[in-house]
């Protein structure tokens, strides 16, 4: 079979892969996507779970790059669900015309690099083979869904649904007996949906989770109209803040506060709803006395909206707030105050087995007709190690992964010549809004391609010691405060038998944007073009 070959091939049509074909397109270099889903939009096509919603506002969780794009938009809630993402992903791709540059239900399975023609051969799933000069991962943070290990899953005979994984079509749990397991940030949008469904829900919650509400609300128009009126301005004071959202920060200790003065300002950030809840004070991820404090605030929340107190006190965490992502919630909480609903702690004692009628904890059988998973991802590496990448020298990065990753800023790697990872290991990614993160990687990708392009350049790679250095800065910054004190899935410790190595980068947005200014700056410090 003949292979088509492209200047750069792209693996991923959501947000990053949309916007990199734009940009390359620009480039006047030949591109093409390989996507695996029958349309665009990654995580918004996949994740289609009742309940799904963005915990990033609307009006911040969107493109910057085209402004009309940004001001002609409209989104209807303060955070949108699911289907309005995805229907801003489709009119992006139809407003760009980009549908016809990528070949969609296509998934990668190996890519190899030679080293004579500089050429990746890329091989999808059904055999087809495209050959590319430049090769980018654009495959998302927590893209490859992570299946619990849990004995005899298979054996259940009734529908599993993956929330990850979601059908298309609406899944009706009325009159079901449905039991969900996990209570990550998918379970706590979805439980309240199938509660109000389903005959009965049965909870299997390993760890319990912080979630603060969402307040959410229709778009306030006046306040869309005035964010409109100065976007620019917001879009940059974004990017001034450690996570690139437009919050104000308080840097002070919460030990230089009275406690009328630390409650207030837990109230204000609690009933302002979200993600920045954390921003109260600026010691409450580095001193576990501060962190202790927040805790517990939260904690009386719980108390205060669960009725049961053997219920509330099972679904108050006890781990480091903040350590991993909050939850935004809508009616979680509340939800266990309904009485078709039950919460099994699996804490201490995993679930035993799936049978083919439901699932054994505590030597009880619950049965049940339907099974959510609600198990997460493998984030930030999975969907590069699962593809059988091989670089320079037949290099595997799964191999090379295995004991942990490394790049040189989340872009790419030494011995793996012209792949570019968009916001992979080692990058704000998860610890930000990934939509201005990806805009700069892509960015700053469509840069460096341009940059080779035009000074004739065949190769561009990582040096093996700016990704050891660069590899090393992520580790201290990740190991200072209380980051790592609980397992998360920013370890890996949500994924059996995976290396527990911090993997985002948590220097703020401000010192990694410089940081990556400064390398183009310095003659891409750093990498070396052939
Ligand atoms: P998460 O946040 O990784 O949550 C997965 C949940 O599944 C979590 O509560 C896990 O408990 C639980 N889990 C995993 N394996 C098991 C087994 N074997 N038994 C019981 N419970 C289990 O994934 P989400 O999809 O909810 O959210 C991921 C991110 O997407 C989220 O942070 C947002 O940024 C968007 P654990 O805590 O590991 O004990």
């Amino acid at each position: 079979m003949s292979a088509r070959e492209y200047d750069v091939v792209i693996v991923g049509a959501g947000f990053a892969g949309m916007y990199l074909l734009y940009r390359v397109r620009r480039l006047g270099m030949s591109v093409r996507v390989l996507e695996q889903g029958s349309d665009v939009g990654g995580t918004w096509y996949w994740n289609r779970y009742p309940g799904a919603r963005c915990d990033v506002e609307s009006m911040q969780y969107s493109y910057q790059f085209d402004d009309d794009l940004q001001q002609e938009w409209h989104w209807p809630e303060r955070y949108s669900a699911q289907p309005d993402i995805l229907k801003y992903a489709q009119h992006v791709a139809d407003r760009f015309d980009l549908r016809k540059d990528i070949d969609f239900e296509m998934r990668l399975a190996s890519a190899r690099f030679d080293e004579e023609s500089a050429i990746w051969t890329l091989k999808a799933d059904d055999d087809k083979v495209t050959n590319a000069r430049f090769f980018v991962m654009a495959t998302g943070c927590l893209s490859a869904p992570n299946w619990p290990k849990i004995e005899g899953l298979k054996s259940f005979t009734g529908p599993t649904y993956h929330t990850a994984l979601w059908p298309h079509e609406k899944v009706d749990f009325s009159s079901q007996r449905v039991a969900v397991i996990g209570t990550g940030s998918s379970a706590i949008q979805s439980i309240p949906h199938i509660a109000r469904e389903a005959a009965h829900l049965t909870v299997f919650q390993r760890t319990p989770n912080y979630a603060i509400p969402a307040h959410n609300r229709d778009m306030d128009t006046e306040l869309e109209k005035e964010i409109k009126a100065h976007y620019t301005t917001m879009r940059a004071r974004a990017k001034t803040t450690p996570g690139g959202l437009d919050v104000a920060y308080n840097q002070g200790s919460i030990h230089d506060a009275t406690p009328d003065e630390r409650d207030s300002a837990f109230e204000r950030n609690w009933q302002r709803g979200g993600l920045g809840f954390m921003s109260a004070f600026g010691d409450l991820m580095m001193d576990q006395s501060a962190n202790d404090i927040a805790a517990e605030f939260v904690r009386n929340k719980i108390r205060e909206r669960v009725k049961d107190p053997q219920t509330a006190e099972n679904l108050c965490p006890r781990n480091v707030i903040g350590a991993k992502r909050l939850c935004v919630d809508i009616d979680y909480y509340e939800t266990f105050n309904r009485d078709n609903i039950e919460l099994v702690d699996v804490g201490a004692e995993p679930i035993e087995q799936i049978t083919s009628e439901g699932v054994r904890a505590h030597g009880r059988l619950y049965e049940v007709d339907t099974l959510v998973i609600a198990t997460g991802f493998d984030a930030m590496t999975g969907a590069l190690t699962r593809v059988d990448i091989r670089g320079r020298d037949d290099a595997s990065l799964a191999e090379r992964w295995k004991d942990g990753p490394s790049t040189y800023l989340g872009l790419a790697m030494h011995e793996f010549p012209n792949l570019f990872t968009v916001t992979g290991p080692g990058s704000p990614s998860v610890f930000s809004n990934m939509l201005p993160t990806i805009e700069q990687h892509v960015d700053w990708i469509a840069d460096c391609l341009g940059h080779a392009k035009s000074q004739g350049y065949a190769t561009v790679e990582a040096e093996a010691d700016a990704e050891q250095d660069w590899w090393a800065h992520c580790q201290e910054l990740g190991n200072i405060g209380l980051k790592t004190m609980t397992d998360s899935w920013y370890v890996g410790a949500n994924v059996s038998g995976k290396a527990r190595v911090f993997l985002p980068y948590f220097g703020g947005i401000p010192a990694y944007f410089k940081k990556c200014e400064d390398v183009v700056e310095n003659g891409y410090e750093g990498f070396a073009f052939r």
